[in-house]
Parts: structure tokens; C-alpha cells; sequence
């Protein structure tokens, strides 16, 4: 039954050579990428703007794969690498309350540019995505 549940609570949609899964419960950044990992994914890694655009028409605000907890102003990706493709809003990443240290598309920034820095340990909706090879 629990191996029915799981399967059952993540469906996959395929955009380009990325399968992508909203996940309709709220999670803490690391609680997300820990569900993502555990079905074979990981937190949305953004590489390109047709998938920045994609992204960004779910109707929640969601995690993405990038965050900056090792090293203040160092985004590393989930990867391991270091992240070089942003869409941060202008005045984004602020660190507010020397805080900030994953990143999320925020339904409340209209346009290309909609990421923000918020506290990891926030409750967000969140898509997992599965890179095919
Ligand atoms: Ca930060
Ligand atoms: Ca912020």
C-alpha cells in the first residue's frame, strides 16, 4: 500500500529532456530536496528561459535547486555546482534579515525575473524534476 501511495501521489509531465512533478504539499527547502531525491529527482536546476518560462506558470511559488547556506552570495545549485543562469528580480537576493539563503520563483513578481532569496526553512509547494538522459 505505501509503495501504491507513493506512485500514486507523483505524476510525472515531460517538457523538453525534463520530466517535471508538482508536488501538492508544503515542505521546507531541505525536506523538498530530500522528497525530490527519494524519487529518483531533484529541485528544479534552470538552465535555459523556455524552462524559467515553464516554471513560472504553476500557480504556486515553488523551491528551486539553488541555494547560498554554504557561502553568503555563493549560489550553488543542488548539483554541486555553482549556479551562473539567475532570474532574480531586481533587488533580489537581499539576504533580508541575513537570513536568505534558498531561492524561489514568487507568484508575487510578474515577468521573466521572479526569483527571490527567502529563509529555507519556509513551507513552499514544490516541483521535483527528473533530467532524462
Ligand atoms: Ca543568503
Ligand atoms: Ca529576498
Amino acid at each position: 500500500l505505501e509503495r501504491r501511495l507513493e506512485r500514486a501521489s507523483t505524476h510525472w509531465m515531460k517538457f523538453g529532456n525534463t520530466c517535471y512533478s508538482f508536488v501538492t504539499s508544503r515542505k521546507n527547502w531541505s525536506d523538498s530536496k530530500q522528497f525530490c531525491e527519494s524519487r529518483g529527482g531533484q529541485l528544479p536546476i534552470i538552465s535555459s528561459e523556455e524552462e524559467q518560462i515553464f516554471l513560472s506558470s504553476f500557480p504556486n511559488s515553488i523551491w528551486l535547486g539553488v541555494t547560498d547556506e554554504e557561502q553568503e552570495g555563493v549560489w550553488k545549485l543542488v548539483d554541486g555546482t555553482n549556479a551562473t543562469t539567475f532570474y532574480w528580480r531586481r533587488g533580489q537576493p537581499d539576504n533580508a534579515g541575513q537570513k536568505e539563503n534558498c531561492a524561489q520563483i514568487s507568484k508575487w513578481f510578474n515577468g521573466l525575473n521572479n526569483w527571490n532569496d527567502l529563509p529555507c526553512s519556509i513551507k513552499l509547494f514544490f516541483i521535483c524534476e527528473k533530467i532524462l538522459k
